[in-house]
């Protein structure tokens, strides 16, 4: 389906002043606290999600630096003894019926996959705002717990044996139902009624057309549950495994941690020499393993097939984050966000899949609509390598979406209309560092 063929122009009423903004983003923040932590939205997601965490926390620091750390705080609590850092912390408040698959899916009360390293960021971010002994306290908490995080991707996710962390699900990328997966999930069996017993909690409380389709999730539950059923084991995954990819933007968020590690280090009192040099591999890695120099973009692979994802998508532009991006891959992702497929140069917020695509979807979860979130890191990215012009545009360009819509999970790319969750935790914090940037 390929509704858009010309670039579109959002309506550009003017919405909400910077001051009113702020007032609703900090209201919806305060909202969404639940005792302890702050959860993506009261409807769709009512738990601890972990890069929510991360994200929120960088927007909590500008309005209530306590709860930042708090929040943070709350998810590193939940880390496993291996290192790994649960995608969903389960609140013992909310019934089970609540949200599906919810802790009786999981055997514990978190979820046993992970989602993209973003916290060191956003740990370095917060302190870098009030850097007073409160904040020292809680950064010398975090540190090694934020080591050991790193440590699991590297010691026992590295399946491809190339220096890139494997996802073991579509969950753990965060892009759930990108095309990215499309291949991969292909040749996933699939049992006759996988869904046989549970019941989807997401299409009672969102629209059933932006959310993944019944196979899609079905083939979902079948990898959580070979993943669940292997004890959480990582040893011997190549062997018995069905879905291992090397996504880009969970490499790359990776190699960013590193960074902001070696920040923290320095301020701690331990080494950043280390993370300085985990951090240059991983990049290396990236570049070598997973940019295609004739789309100007980086790709998923397939870790068993060794197959790249033809698919352009969000993930791909991502890289752009880390400062040591050779000259050429910086150019062709650029380029590529740029290009009338993610719509840069027009002033546009980029969507989470190439708009000139036959299979684009402005309406399906991860498969066409914007999202903040990368679009912020995109944001990073283009000041990091001095494109301080395209930054400032698009930096615009989300603020405009977020001040006539509202604060969304998601937004139509052709429309700007907020679609998904209302009163989103992510979408209202990110405006709030945005607007700090001005
Ligand atoms: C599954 C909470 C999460 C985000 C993900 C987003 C969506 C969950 C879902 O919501 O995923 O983890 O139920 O669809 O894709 O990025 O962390 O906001």
């Amino acid at each position: 389906m390929n509704r858009l063929n010309t670039l579109p122009t959002y309506p550009r009423h003017p919405g909400a002043t910077d001051e009113e903004l702020r007032r609703t983003a900090a209201d919806i923040l305060a909202a969404n606290w639940a005792n302890d932590h702050t959860v993506p939205s009261r409807t769709l997601y009512p738990h601890q999600w972990s890069w929510d965490a991360a994200f929120i926390s960088i927007g909590l620091a500008h309005v209530a630096p306590d709860r930042a750390w708090h929040d943070l705080r709350s998810l590193f609590t939940a880390q496993w003894p291996d290192g790994r850092v649960p995608h969903i912390v389960f609140d013992p408040g909310v019934a089970e019926c609540d949200y599906f698959p919810g802790p009786a899916y999981w055997g514990r009360p978190t979820t046993g996959i992970v989602q993209p390293p973003a916290h060191a960021i956003a740990a370095w971010e917060i302190y870098r705002r009030r850097p007073d002994e409160a904040a020292l306290r809680e950064l010398r908490w975090l540190y090694p717990r934020l080591v050991a995080q790193q440590d699991y991707l590297t010691d026992y996710r590295d399946v491809g044996g190339a220096g890139l962390s494997s996802i073991v699900h579509p969950w753990e990328s965060g892009l759930d139902n990108s095309p990215s997966w499309d291949a991969t999930l292909a040749a996933v069996p699939v049992p006759v009624d996988p869904l046989a017993g549970y019941r989807r909690r997401d299409n009672q409380v969102g629209a059933v057309d932006h959310r993944p389709t019944d196979l899609d999730y079905a083939r979902y539950i079948t990898i959580a549950s070979a993943y669940r059923d292997g004890g959480y084991r990582d040893a011997e995954l190549a062997a018995r495994h069905p879905f291992l990819v090397e996504c880009p933007a969970f490499n790359a968020l990776r190699g960013a941690a590193e960074l902001a590690l070696a920040e923290i280090a320095a301020v701690v009192g331990a080494d950043p020499a280390g993370h300085r040099d985990r951090a240059a591999a991983i990049t290396r890695a990236l570049t070598d393993r997973l940019y295609n120099p004739d789309t100007g973009m980086f790709h998923a692979r397939d870790v068993r097939t060794g197959r790249s994802s033809p698919a352009r998508c969000v993930n791909g532009l991502v890289p752009l984050i880390l400062p040591d991006l050779p000259a050429a891959q910086v150019a062709g992702v650029v380029a590529a966000a740029e290009s009338a497929r993610f719509g840069l140069a027009e002033g546009l917020a980029v969507p989470s899949y190439d708009r000139t695509a036959a299979d684009f979807d402005p309406l399906r979860y991860w498969r066409g609509p914007v999202w903040i979130n990368v679009n912020w890191l995109l944001w990073r990215g283009l000041r990091t390598h001095g494109r301080v012009e395209r930054a400032a545009t698009l930096r615009t360009a989300m603020l405009d979406l977020i001040r006539s819509a509202g604060c969304y999970e998601y937004f139509d790319p052709g429309t700007g209309e907020g679609i998904g969750a209302a009163a989103f935790s992510w979408t209202a914090a990110l405006a709030l560092d945005l607007l700090a940037e001005g």
